[in-house]
């Protein structure tokens, strides 16, 4: 709930959005100058907040001139009479107010911030983002995200799992040494976690259940408007599993959560983007690897069947087929390749060319990839050799094995990836605060 009235401190200080519950009440509100417009004889002042923007109207000579001294972006106190008025931003606006700067007068912003939709490029969002950021329609999406997130650990709270918090500077690669960035660590060669993959195996052997949001470096040589070079993964992890269909009903789970609190906490941003928030179907429908390029084989002009991975544009295709025959915006893509699948993945038993493992597709892109995992050590020594890789780099990881643990399986989703689908942000810049990317280490 909004409310910080009734909160003891020197000043009592309301925000915009309750203004309209407050009529008659002389209060003090503070926040950003977001707009000011100057008439002839009367100056109204829009301050922004957390909550919203609220208005208030100067009248007479000297409270105008005064006001005009405030350029945007000035942080603003000001206290006046709460009065009904149909066209101020919820319906009601302080009048008789006395104004002070609780900042120095504001250096212009790199756009106007009042503007509905934003005036500018994305390279001049990214480059200004500590103030752009404070765009309505530039901050709305990560209030979204930050509902997403909350939904993701709600979920997984009511599902028995247990939160970690795991190393993001390792000794060795966990997803493939292709894209890992190598650190300098006191001397010895560390890399940037690709992913929390090997310790979140590892607690399931504590826990059973676990999840983790947390940062992820991946040394993208690509400049794409889907990848960044950091990025925020929602990784959990289940052990007693029979095999990757527990673990796809536990994200179906997830997605209802996430999808539902972003509902609840979020109206305001969606409403202001104009985002769909998707339905969740009680079944997500999910199609084989080998049937979704015999698929595109047949209905488009590719034929991808024999390659180890789908295209992009092979995603998009099956994301509209989903849609069209079975209405749903998520498709889930099981049993790919064991070749194109990292050495932890689970073999189907019943075809060992193929894993038990799975990728969902949602909006016409990967959002999640999971699946089971090997749980035997032998399994994990013979996956190393056969793919020609020494396990000692992975010692720690693999003792684990040794020790007892139980089948299992887990999944990861991309963060950014979710917030740019739900939003349809044409680039996952725009669902990122400050991007990483291969041209860009600041702001
Ligand atoms: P994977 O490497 O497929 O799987 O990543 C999981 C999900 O993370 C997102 N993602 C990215 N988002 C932005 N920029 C990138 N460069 C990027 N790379 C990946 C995608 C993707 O689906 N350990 C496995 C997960 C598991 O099996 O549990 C893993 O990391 O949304």
């Amino acid at each position: 709930m909004i409310s910080s009235y009734s909160t003891a401190s020197s000043t009592r200080r309301v925000l915009a959005a309750e203004l309209p519950g407050l009529i008659g009440r002389e209060v003090t509100v503070q926040g950003w100058l977001h707009r000011r417009r100057t008439l002839k004889s009367v100056v109204f002042l829009v301050l922004r907040d957390r909550s919203g923007l609220a208005q208030a109207v100067l009248t007479g000579p000297e409270a105008t001139a005064a006001a005009t001294r405030h350029p945007e972006e000035t942080v603003l106190q000001v206290t006046g009479t709460v009065t009904a008025a149909s066209q101020a931003p919820g319906g009601a606006e302080l009048t008789s107010p006395r104004v002070t700067a609780l900042s120095g007068p504001a250096d212009p912003p790199p756009f106007d911030l009042y503007r509905p939709t934003v005036p500018a490029s994305l390279p001049t969002i990214l480059d200004h983002a500590p103030v752009a950021l404070r765009h309505p329609a530039l901050r709305a999406p990560h209030v979204i995200s930050a509902a997403s997130v909350a939904g993701f650990r709600e979920t997984l709270d009511g599902l028995g799992f247990t939160e970690i918090h795991t190393p993001k500077v390792v000794a060795s690669a966990t997803e493939s040494g292709a894209n890992v960035f190598a650190i300098d660590w006191f001397g010895t060669r560390a890399y940037l976690a690709q992913s929390p993959q090997f310790f979140k195996q590892t607690m399931v052997g504590v826990f059973e259940r676990v999840y983790e949001v947390g940062p992820v470096f991946r040394a993208e040589p690509h400049d794409t408007a889907r990848h960044l070079a950091q990025y925020t993964s929602l990784d959990a992890e289940l052990g007693f599993v029979a095999d990757h269909r527990d673990v796809m009903a536990v994200l179906r789970e997830v997605l209802a959560g996430m999808t539902r609190t972003v509902r609840r906490r979020a109206a305001g941003a969606c409403a202001l983007l104009g985002a769909e928030l998707p339905a969740v179907p009680e079944h997500i429908p999910e199609i084989h690897f080998t049937d979704a390029q015999e698929l595109l084989a047949t209905h488009t002009e590719e034929d991808p069947r024999g390659e180890p991975d789908l295209a992009p544009a092979h995603e998009r295709w099956l994301s509209e087929w989903a849609l069209r025959e079975h209405g749903s915006e998520f498709l889930f893509v099981t049993g790919y390749p064991m070749a194109k699948r990292p050495f932890y993945t689970h073999p189907d038993p019943a075809r060992p060319g193929y894993s038990n493992s799975f990728d969902l597709l949602f909006r016409g892109i990967e959002l999640v990839t999971g699946g089971q995992r090997l749980h035997h050590h032998e399994d994990y020594l013979t996956a190393l050799t056969t793919r020609g890789e020494p396990p000692t780099p992975y010692a720690g990881y693999l003792s684990t094995f040794r020790h007892g643990m139980p089948p299992h399986g887990g999944f990861a989703l991309g963060l950014e990836r979710w917030t740019a689908r739900l939003t349809e942000a044409t680039n996952i810049r725009t669902a990122t605060l400050f991007p990483r990317d291969l041209h860009r280490l600041t702001p």
